[in-house]
């Protein structure tokens, strides 16, 4: 298969400010709020979270909704100006942030923040693009409903952003990704046309599954302005308990005996070795461990049920015995309060602010086969301290589901540049062993532009065509989020 490479952006005035017909047609419509131009307004769109990345831009575009996002779209295009969308900038891959030529705008999705219905016949929730996951989620469980997506950053992150990301996060293992939960979409394609897929069914065969491919789209094929994401009924008792165990493999026999009781209780499956726990009970305030002694790993697990009965407790209680009986499980407390349950999974949400702490760090945001989690884990351990002498293997993640934040953090009073350096040395010798074992380079993350290098080798061939093809058909000029998930060619 062969097809025109993706043609470069094309070219802006040398200044790189917008041209001026432009910012006169798009302050027009957008009015001051919904463009911004100062260096100190439009500095923050153009940083990640980890401030690894330093983009620039000409703008920052803040439409109030739909229409006003489609003819921004469309006066772009006219005017050949890239386009980064935009949610709440909490991309561990670099996917929102604008390249260093300033040539881009930033298309931020925060002032749409309509929340328009929640349904309790069909279970959903209609929203605008910039409502963040906390609101969304606190809307639903108003109405004694649940939002089965749960990530440490739903305070910031909207559903915009979890939706081109496919985000995963805490309770995959129970309900899937954000793509299983969209059941509608709306987006504003690069020539400013609105893609309308609001629809709410659960069967409607109807040709390609378009609203399939925006998920996880990550900003190049359009900007998703409004989707409509499945609900369940709040879980009336749950139960949640951190087990000490002695590693990976012990954690994984302790899901197993889980999910042989019941696979359809565990809401969540957590896994923390016990260096990244050390990190947060060291470097976070309020997060000490609420065990007698530190544990060479351990594991997170939540329970959930609509039934209001005491069996969640019976269910968590007779594993667990059983478990501490024979050695599995060497320590383990369960929260009997929503405060505890609370302080519990605060101590899991801040691993990754933990590690940003701690010093530089490389994120390889992998997946493998459950079984092969244990073998994965032994060896890249490791082959990277053979790399780095002195490097913190801090792997943590939602186990359950295959999915480990296998992170490495810099030697304790290391240079970060040096660290950092020896970036893509570390990810491809965790990748290698990844590969081997049939998993995934990037489990939830996406790719962005930190690993687009990556895609080559993983995802050559007819793959990586057919997505080529599809980005040249639906944007032959290549001025939706340039840079993101393809190599340069
Ligand atoms: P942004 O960072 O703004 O954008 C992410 C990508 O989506 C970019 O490519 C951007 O161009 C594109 N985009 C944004 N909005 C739109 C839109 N409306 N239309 C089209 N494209 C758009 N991820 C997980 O999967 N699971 C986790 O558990 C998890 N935990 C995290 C914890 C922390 C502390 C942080 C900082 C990040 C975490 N992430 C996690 C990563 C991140 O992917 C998610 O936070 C979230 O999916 C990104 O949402 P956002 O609104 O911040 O998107
Ligand atoms: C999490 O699971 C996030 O907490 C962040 O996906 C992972 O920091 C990371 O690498
Ligand atoms: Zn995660």
């Amino acid at each position: 298969m062969c097809s025109p490479l993706l043609q470069e952006p094309a070219p802006m005035p040398e200044n790189a400010a917008l041209p001026q017909p432009l910012h006169d047609a798009l302050l027009q419509l957008l009015g001051p709020a919904g463009l911004l131009t100062a260096a100190s307004d439009i500095d923050p769109f153009c940083i990640d979270w980890r401030a690894l990345y330093h983009g620039k831009c000409a703008a920052v575009l803040r439409p109030a909704n739909t229409e006003e996002c489609a003819k921004a779209v469309a006066l772009c295009n006219q005017h050949n100006v890239p386009m980064v969308p935009q949610g709440g900038n909490t991309s561990m891959v670099g996917g929102a942030t604008p390249d260093d030529t300033g040539k881009a705008v930033v298309i931020s999705t925060t002032r749409m923040t309509r929340i328009h219905d929640i349904d309790h016949a069909d279970l959903t929730i209609t929203v605008e693009a910039g409502v963040t996951l906390k609101a969304a989620q606190d809307a639903a469980a108003k109405e004694g409903l649940l939002l089965p997506l749960s990530i440490s950053s739903e305070g910031s992150a909207d559903i915009g952003g979890i939706l081109a990301t496919n985000a995963g996060g805490n309770n995959t293992v129970r309900y899937g990704n954000a793509r299983e939960l969209a059941l509608g979409l709306e987006a504003v394609m690069p020539d400013g046309n609105v893609l309308n897929l609001m629809r709410k069914l659960r069967k409607d065969n109807t040709g390609y599954a378009l609203r399939q491919l925006l998920v996880g789209s990550e900003g190049t094929l359009g900007i998703i302005t409004q989707a409509i994401i499945q609900l369940q009924p709040a879980p009336r008792s749950r139960e949640t308990a951190l087990c000490a165990v002695a590693d990976a493999k012990g954690a994984l026999d302790l899901f197993a005996a889980f999910r042989k009781q019941d696979p359809s209780a565990i809401q969540a499956f957590e896994f923390m070795s016990g260096t990244s726990m050390a990190l947060v009970n060291k470097l976070i305030e309020g997060a000490p461990l609420p065990l007698s002694e530190p544990a060479p790993a351990y594991a997170l697990v939540e329970l959930g049920s609509p039934r209001g009965d005491d069996s969640l407790r019976s269910l968590m209680e007779d594993v667990l015995g059983t478990a501490l009986e024979d050695g599995l499980v060497t320590d383990a407390v369960l929260a009997e309060s929503e405060a505890q349950r609370q302080s519990l999974w605060m101590i899991r949400e801040e691993h990754a602010e933990a590690q940003k702490r701690a010093g530089a760090s490389v994120k390889n945001d992998v997946s493998v086969p459950l079984a092969a989690i244990p073998t994965f884990i032994d060896e890249a351990t490791k082959a990277c301290e053979a790399l780095i002498p002195g490097i913190r293997v801090a792997p943590f993640g939602h186990i359950g589901d295959g999915n480990i934040h296998f992170n490495l953090v810099q030697p304790e009073g290391a240079d970060p540049k040096a660290f950092l350096a020896q970036d893509h040395a570390m990810m491809d010798t965790v990748a290698a062993i990844v590969r081997k074992l049939g998993g995934s380079f990037s489990a939830e993350h996406g790719v962005g532009q930190l690993k687009t290098y990556m895609m080559p080798e993983w995802r050559g061939g007819a793959e990586l065509e057919t997505m080529r093809r599809i980005k040249n058909a639906l944007d032959p000029k290549n001025l939706m989020n340039p840079g993101k998930i393809f190599p340069a060619a």
